[in-house]
């Protein structure tokens, strides 16, 4: 069996320390950390979703697996983020407001930092304030919103809302994404842009930052 599917498996059943033995294992016969990622945590977590939906997996396993999935992130984050790059622009990200959510969010932000973005995580159930504060504060030039239930995304309307209103919307690109957030929804509440993967969502922040910029980033992750 190759390394992948045993992380992918390890990841299924919950278990952390196999998915943690299995990545290092992985790592050590020169699989790339990126790979990892959109080779086996991705489609786990995909299959993880799929066995919920069908009443397959309940609140439990979700958990055990959203835990393993951290647990290999703590062993890949270092690896994803290119150390010593000068970076491409600081991205201030979390959760909204009502949605602990924060898989996916971790994603997009251990792919953005490995595309040599500096990256101010700002949690989960993120109130409007803080959105606020991170983009008049942070020094972020783009603020992104992730939510994953249906019923959060009022809130991530009212962080945008809230960012007008404090005067601090303009100085700043906001994307946002998630599994209920669709191109339509993002524009109807103001989004600059709207991502539907962790990977569109690093080109779309580089396309938000600056076309020059992009190309010479993206030279740099090919
Ligand atoms: Co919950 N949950 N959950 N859950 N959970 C979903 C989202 C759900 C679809 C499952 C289902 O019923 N089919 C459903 C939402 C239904 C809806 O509103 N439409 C749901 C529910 C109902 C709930 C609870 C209400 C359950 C309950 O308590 N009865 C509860 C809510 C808690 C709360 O937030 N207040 C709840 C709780 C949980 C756990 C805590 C157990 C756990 C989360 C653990 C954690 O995140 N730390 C959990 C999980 C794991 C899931 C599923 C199975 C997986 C989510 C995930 O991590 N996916 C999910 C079902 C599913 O997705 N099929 C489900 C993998 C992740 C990589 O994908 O997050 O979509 P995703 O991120 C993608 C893109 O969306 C995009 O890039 C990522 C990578 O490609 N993206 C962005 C995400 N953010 C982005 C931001 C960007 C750009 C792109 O720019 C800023």
């Amino acid at each position: 069996v190759d390394s992948l599917s045993v992380i992918h498996e390890a990841i299924l059943a919950g278990d952390a320390a196999a998915a943690e033995a299995a990545v290092r294992q992985a790592l050590a016969a020169g699989a790339e950390p990126q790979g990892v990622v959109t080779g086996a945590i991705s489609p786990a977590l995909d299959r993880v979703g799929q066995l919920f939906e069908s009443g397959d997996y309940f609140l439990p396993d979700l958990l055990v697996s959203a835990r393993a999935t951290k647990g290999v992130f703590d062993v890949l984050r270092p690896l994803l983020a290119r150390g010593g790059v000068a970076t491409v622009g600081r991205v201030a990200m979390g959760t909204v407001r009502g949605d602990v959510h924060d898989i996916g969010k971790n994603l997009v932000a251990a792919m953005l930092e490995g595309a040599g973005f500096e990256v101010v995580d700002l949690g989960v159930d993120v109130p409007a304030e803080a959105f606020v504060r991170a983009a008049a504060e942070s020094g972020a030039n783009v603020v992104g919103l992730s939510a994953l239930l249906t019923t959060s995304l009022p809130s991530m309307k009212a962080s945008i809302d809230a960012m007008t209103a404090a005067g601090v919307r303009a100085g700043v690109k906001v994307i946002v994404g998630g599994a209920p957030v669709t191109a339509e929804f993002a524009k109807s509440i103001g989004a600059d842009g709207y991502a539907s993967s962790a990977a569109t969502a690093v080109d779309m922040v580089m396309e938000l930052v600056g076309a020059g910029r992009a190309a010479n980033a993206g030279k740099a992750r090919a």
